[in-house]
């Protein structure tokens, strides 16, 4: 299965069985101090979180499985550096993963089929799952000794960081299960919690969601609370900075899927540029991107908001008094954005 599973480009794979133990317990809690924020799907789908064999049935054992996706030539210090650039989370820079990794995990779900059929006498089922089910991915993870779950609540590799996307089989084939990773390496590391900009963690091993950058920029549908805007920076598409100032990503393994390669340059795009973007163009250069579920205003919105928090100048002020084809929420970000600039200005 190893060999199956390095041939379709995953990193590593383990096999834990389904019992979420004290993972479930830390979801509960999570949940009880409404972590989640506008998340209804992390509430609703509890139960099922709790017990991935009601989500699947007969799962008696879950796969789990990592694919890299970080890119040495990113240069992501760098532009979020930058004030006039946009700062896209890296793992959002290429074709969507959930599509990626959810046709190579039903792939191995065919070979281990077919493997089942030939060999044992066994009525065997698998289902692949990607970010989007009502799975503690993390939690699995770290049982079948992919890594553990860090301070900043990542699942970390000693041997190659955090970058890298997670996925699993459920499946009722009675494999046998690899040893869980007991032990934490974060020592008294606490970069991660230090760094956050919006000071996003509760505590080690605990993020309330909504006040990461994150959930503020991509699952928020509403305004940015005012007090979060002007940490958010350049930051128009998720943050990366708990995971850019771990330690142990200095062995981070770059990925060779092309598929994850940046398109149209949103590794190192003008927020200007992007803000210019008509709704046809955003349609056309996100086909296909993960970037594409925020859709167009919530896109300008984030934009705007970087752009507030730019050095400005005379083309960035015209381009936000200029743009017409925005809802009320982009308006009220795109004035929020033109008071700060107005602020900024340096007296003549
Ligand atoms: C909801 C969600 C989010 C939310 C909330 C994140 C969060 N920390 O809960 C938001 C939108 C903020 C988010 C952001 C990101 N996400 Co996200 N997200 C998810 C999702 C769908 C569910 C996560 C979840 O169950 N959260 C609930 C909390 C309670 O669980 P948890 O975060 O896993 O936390 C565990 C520990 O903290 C632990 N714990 C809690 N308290 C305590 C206390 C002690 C003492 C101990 C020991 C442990 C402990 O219990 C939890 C369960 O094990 C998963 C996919 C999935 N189906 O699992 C992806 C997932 C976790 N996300 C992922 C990624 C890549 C990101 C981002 C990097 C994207 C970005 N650049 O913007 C950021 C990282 C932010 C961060 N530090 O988590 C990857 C993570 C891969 C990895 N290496 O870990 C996942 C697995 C998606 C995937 N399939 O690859 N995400």
């Amino acid at each position: 299965m190893q060999q199956w599973a390095t041939d379709l480009g995953f990193a590593a794979m383990g096999i834990s069985d389904a019992n979420p133990e004290q993972h479930a317990d830390h979801l509960h809690h999570w949940l009880a101090k409404n972590r989640h924020g506008e998340m209804g799907y992390m509430a609703n789908g509890e139960a099922l979180r709790r017990d991935p064999s009601a989500l699947h049935n007969g799962t008696t054992r879950v796969v789990s499985l990592r694919m890299n996706y970080w890119q040495d030539d990113t240069q992501a210090l760098e532009v979020l550096e930058q004030s006039d650039k946009a700062y896209l989370s890296r793992y959002a820079l290429g074709r969507d993963y959930h599509k990626l990794i959810r046709a190579r995990l039903a792939t191995m779900a065919k070979k281990m089929q077919a493997y089942v059929d030939a060999h044992l006498e066994l009525p065997c089922h698998s289902r692949p799952f990607v970010d989007s089910a009502p799975v503690l991915e993390r939690g699995f993870a770290e049982k079948a000794g992919l890594g553990w779950i860090g301070k900043n609540t990542m699942l970390i590799n000693s041997t190659v960081g955090s970058w890298f996307f997670l996925g699993e089989l459920l499946t009722n084939i009675p494999l046998p299960i690899d040893a869980p990773q007991r032990n934490k390496h974060c020592g008294s590391c606490t970069a991660c919690l230090d760094i956050c900009p919006t000071n996003a963690f509760s505590g080690p091993f605990e993020l309330d969601a909504r006040k990461c950058i994150s959930y503020l920029t991509i699952e928020l549908k509403g305004e940015i609370p005012v007090q979060y805007r002007k940490a958010i920076g350049n930051r128009v598409f998720g943050c990366d900075d708990c995971q850019l100032i771990c330690p142990w990503n200095k062995f981070a393994q770059a990925t060779d899927e092309k598929d994850f390669k940046p398109r149209h340059g949103l590794d190192n795009s003008a927020l200007l540029s992007l803000f210019l973007w008509t709704e046809s163009e955003f349609e056309q250069r996100t086909r296909g991107s993960a970037i594409r579920r925020i859709g167009y205003q919530r896109w300008l919105r984030n934009l705007a908001v970087a752009l507030g928090n730019s050095s400005g100048g005379r083309d960035v002020i015209d381009a936000l008094k200029a743009k017409k084809d925005f809802s009320e929420l982009v308006r009220i970000h795109v004035e929020w954005a033109l008071t700060q600039l107005e602020n900024n200005r340096m007296p003549l």
